[in-house]
């Protein structure tokens, strides 16, 4: 069963993420080990795996996320995340619309990103259990990242959206998250502030702390 605060520290990488040094099984053990609320395998670009191989990582990941009790969230691949079982899906407003697939995701959990108004008014949330709300601030993650919104975002689309979860997304760091657990996001989704910090455990539990 889905709850908000499963967001609070909302960790998504794939192996283009991790840098030279690391792989991403130690990577997303240490998250788990510091305390993070959810995984999304986001798996995306020139150097990702494909077919088989993204396949087996998956699983592989997937089975650590679950000695935590941490949801396993697939970004975007709709047969993967029904092939292995995932807790869930994580959708772009260019990818699969939601209303295609939620009949084979019923007690999954449904994520959907929301830029801005206009996407949250051509957006069927009925079916969506949280948003993903960003780009908060400049990313390097994503190469066809939006501009960034900023945390006013968050305030003004929770007129709009009521109780349903808000995480936000893209740049997030211990120096900025601030302002955006001030506008009452329910968490925090990074990957480069994860992957790319050089204490792990620390990052996290600063995360953490804003939303306790
Ligand atoms: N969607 C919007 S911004 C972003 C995604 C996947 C990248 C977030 O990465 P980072 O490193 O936390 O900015
Ligand atoms: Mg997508």
């Amino acid at each position: 069963m889905f709850s908000s605060e499963q967001l609070q520290v909302y960790f998504i990488c794939g192996t283009q993420d991790i840098p030279e040094n690391r792989t991403i099984e130690q990577v997303l053990d240490e998250a788990l080990k510091s305390g993070i609320t959810m995984y999304q395998f986001r798996e995306k670009g020139p150097s990702s795996l494909i077919g088989e191989e993204k396949k087996q990582l998956a699983i592989n990941l997937k089975r650590k996320c679950e000695r935590y009790h941490v949801p396993f969230i697939v970004n975007d691949d709709i047969e993967l995340a029904k092939d292995i079982d995932a807790d869930g899906v994580h959708v772009g407003q260019d990818d699969k619309e939601v209303k295609d697939f939620a009949m084979q995701f019923r007690n999954k959990i449904i994520g959907l990103s929301v830029g801005n108004l206009d996407e949250y008014q051509q957006s069927d949330l009925s079916q969506v259990d949280y948003i993903g709300v960003g780009p908060m601030y400049t990313t390097s993650s994503k190469d066809d990242a939006n501009a960034p919104v900023g945390p006013h975002m968050i305030t003004k689309l929770r007129d709009y959206v009521g109780e349903l979860p808000i995480v936000a997304i893209g740049g997030i760091n211990e120096t900025n998250i601030e302002p955006i657990a001030e506008a009452c996001a329910d968490g925090v989704s990074v990957i480069s502030a994860i992957t790319r910090s050089k204490n792990i455990d620390k990052t996290v539990k600063h995360f953490r702390k804003y939303f306790n």
